[in-house]
């Protein structure tokens, strides 16, 4: 494979730019009164999620290589991973309140709060579950941006991807990437002045959070599309405008919902 990566970015110099890029953190700025019920907790995580999702734009553009990447598969990155993203930056807000999920400063949900949303208690429990994995494991923020990134990179992996030959680079360009990444980590894990033998075991934890990540995502994906049924997701579509509009500048990409 040809070697793309700029050879004056070092894994340090990589995270670097990887804590960069982090999004700033998002009020809601309404205080909210309680109790708190089904309606009042959905329409505010739209509006979290809402808000959220355009940094994650701009978060993923300054990953180092991403722009560089063909604009179909940054949308196939983005639409295929944003639920794990909005869920792993959740669990890093949560991991030292031990359960609850902190998802802003200004709205932290205990789990008995969670529950007056229909089919939310399980999905809670999941991410709960997860946030305590993450807290054993007591990760790091360099870690955290990495594994992160590679939510991102990772996402459309298993996609076919047509045999262009502006497709084949692409996709050679995000093999690199994700190595870079990889690499990323390794050194990562290396600073934290541990044995080889638990470097590499504590490489595979962490890999090992991102199947439970993508689980939990699914779960949540799923109940997501119940509660749009119910018309509790008022601001999907407008959203799903919004962004198509943001990320593709001339809109030619078939619409998924
Ligand atoms: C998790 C973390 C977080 O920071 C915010 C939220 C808010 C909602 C929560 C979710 C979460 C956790 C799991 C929940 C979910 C509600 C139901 C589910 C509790 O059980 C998510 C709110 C989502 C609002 C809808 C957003 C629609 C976005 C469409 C995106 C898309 O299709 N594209 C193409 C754009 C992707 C580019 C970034």
């Amino acid at each position: 494979r040809p070697e793309t990566r700029p050879p004056e970015l070092s894994p340090e110099q990589l995270i670097g730019r990887m804590l960069d890029a982090e999004p700033p953190e998002i009020y809601l700025m309404k205080d909210m009164k309680r109790p708190l019920n089904e309606a009042i907790v959905m329409m505010s995580l739209t509006n979290l999620a809402d808000k959220e999702l355009v940094y994650m734009i701009s978060w993923a553009k300054k990953i180092p290589g991403f722009v560089e990447l063909n604009l179909v598969d940054q949308v196939h990155l983005l639409e295929g991973c944003w639920m794990e993203v909005l869920m792993i930056g959740l669990m890093w807000r949560s991991v030292n309140h031990p359960g609850k999920l902190i998802f802003s400063p200004d709205l932290s949900l205990s789990r008995e709060e969670g529950s007056c949303v229909q089919g939310f208690v399980e999905i809670f429990d999941m991410l709960l579950a997860a946030t305590s994995r993450v807290r054993e494991l007591k990760l790091q923020r360099e870690e955290y941006v990495c594994l992160k990134t590679m939510i991102l990179l990772n996402s459309s992996m298993c996609l076919s991807s047509s045999e262009g030959t502006e497709e084949v680079q692409s996709r050679s360009k995000l093999l690199c990437l994700l190595d870079m990444v990889t690499d990323a980590l390794v050194w990562a894990i290396g600073k934290t002045g541990l044995g080889f033998r638990q470097q590499y075991t504590r490489l595979a934890h962490l890999l090992m959070l991102l199947s439970h990540i993508r689980h939990v995502s699914n779960k949540g994906m799923d109940h997501l599309h119940c509660m749009k049924m119910k018309n509790m997701v008022p601001l999907y579509d407008l959203l799903l405008e919004m962004l198509d509009a943001h990320i593709m500048h001339s809109s030619r990409m078939p619409r998924h919902s």
